[in-house]
């Protein structure tokens, strides 16, 4: 098995990882039937019974086996697109939680024996399945969110600080030239995962200095409100602030696309979606979610500005003023320490977004963790030196390959799997994820500090 030299988790911790993260998974899924859970219910998302299937035979192959794919293909992604998934013979859910039970307890059974960094790499993976699965749950008809995680939610802190943010945003800006933006100058930032830190995914490693130039970003995600405002004042009908590509995948919509976010329509004059309840209008004060990176890249264009990329974005996360702009080695926006309720809308409980800024998170810009994934201008590539850990399909055969970089989590990620230096990355056409964007635009003449 590779080693790979980062601070792990005590085996406490990750046991009680395991364990938690489980109950999750099988906590999002408790109130469906076998009809919704083999239902094809979006062509680009797997039928949630081949999630589950797929989350165990992962486990098995990574904490049971050597980490070879095995004979029976069903559970490989690469052997079957996700359209097809739904043609494979598949277990009904009793069959398949009995299969994940089953894995698990050999695998407590043997639990010293694996490498932790590969432990949390399971831990990890099942949690980002979990975040599939809501893409899906949210298409879902008639899917509420279940009582037993209503109740944990309740429970937590997850109480909205409306305004306590902002404030902590004004008072902290020294680099800011205007009240919406942070400023930065040019330099040499350090961007990615160095190894002795927390666990990180092979693409993030490692850490490196990087040149940016002058930049400025926004203290805040775009809100719906805005987006909004950019539909109604014709932003889909305007040609001049989309790309080619973006164009053209606009022209290829039906007659029926409502040149809106997905899932927003029109009731009257005001925007409605449905998502894990039933039909109610838009929060327009929370950031904007469901559009993909041709929109984003759109929205932003015609604000003069531009997307980030996601170095300046991972500058941006990192902020701390009181370190100054070269401070940027942070895990976390509010510092190295874990998530807790209070410091972002992340872990799946919240099952929305929140007003920006409703929580406090850190020093600079708000909901740089949590809330929506942020579509950033940069292609997935790798870093410089990259190797591939463990799981070397995990990153390696998606670089360069068209998927645009996606950062800081959304309100369905469960914070354990994401950080300052975390990378997504998906096609730029695709929706169904929660994602939307910041804007951030050049400096000119603005150098080192
Ligand atoms: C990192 C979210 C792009 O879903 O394709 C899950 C995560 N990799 N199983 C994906 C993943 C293998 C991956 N993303
Ligand atoms: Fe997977």
């Amino acid at each position: 098995m590779v080693q790979v030299e980062q601070r792990a988790a005590s085996a406490e911790d990750l046991l009680q990882a395991l364990i938690s993260t489980r109950a999750r998974t099988l906590a999002l899924v408790a109130e469906l039937g076998d009809e919704q859970l083999s239902r094809v219910v979006d062509p680009l998302l797997s039928p949630l019974i081949w999630d589950l299937g797929h989350i165990a035979r992962f486990e098995q192959r990574w904490l049971l086996e050597d980490g070879a794919e095995g004979q029976d293909d069903t559970y490989d992604p690469f052997a079957h697109t996700r359209a097809q998934r739904s043609g494979l013979s598949l277990p009904t859910r009793d069959e398949c939680i009995e299969r994940m039970s089953a894995v698990r307890e050999l695998v407590i059974g043997r639990f010293e024996q694996n490498d932790p960094a590969v432990i949390e790499l399971v831990i990890q993976h099942e949690q980002q399945h979990n975040e599939t699965m809501l893409q899906l749950l949210r298409q879902l008809e008639g899917y509420r969110p279940p009582t037993a995680l209503l109740e944990q939610a309740a429970l937590s802190a997850l109480e909205p600080r409306k305004g306590l943010r902002a404030a902590a945003a004004r008072a902290y800006r020294p680099g800011a030239r205007r009240e919406d933006w942070i400023a930065f100058p040019a330099g040499e930032y350090r961007i990615g995962a160095g190894l002795g830190e927390s666990f990180a995914h092979d693409n993030e490693f490692g850490a490196h200095s990087h040149p940016i130039a002058a930049f400025e970003i926004a203290v805040q995600p775009v809100t719906a409100g805005q987006y909004a405002d950019w539909i109604a004042a014709g932003g889909y009908e305007d040609r001049t602030a989309w790309s080619v590509l973006g164009w053209s995948w606009l022209a290829a919509q039906g007659q029926s696309f409502s040149g809106a976010p997905d899932g927003w329509q029109l009731e009257g004059d005001t925007w409605m979606h449905s998502g894990f309840g039933p039909l109610r209008p838009v929060d327009l004060s929370a950031p904007v979610c469901h559009i993909n990176w041709f929109e984003a890249d759109a929205f932003a264009r015609a604000h003069d500005a531009r997307l980030p990329t996601e170095f300046e974005w991972e500058v941006g996360a990192s902020y701390d003023p009181r370190v100054g702009a070269a401070g940027t080695a942070r895990s976390h926006p509010w510092g190295d320490t874990e998530w807790s309720p209070g410091t972002a809308n992340l872990d799946q409980l919240a099952f929305g977004t929140l007003p920006v800024g409703s929580l406090d998170q850190g020093y600079g810009p708000v909901d740089m963790l949590g809330q929506v994934w942020e579509w950033t201008a940069s292609e997935f590539a790798p870093y410089p030196g990259f190797a591939p850990f463990a799981y070397v399909d995990y990153s390696a055969p998606f670089f360069n390959a068209g998927y645009r970089v996606l950062r800081g989590g959304s309100w369905a990620t469960r914070a354990r799997s994401v950080s300052n230096h975390f990378r997504n990355w998906d096609r730029p056409q695709r929706r169904q994820l929660f994602s939307g964007l910041r804007l951030a635009r050049d400096i000119v003449g603005f150098g080192p500090a």
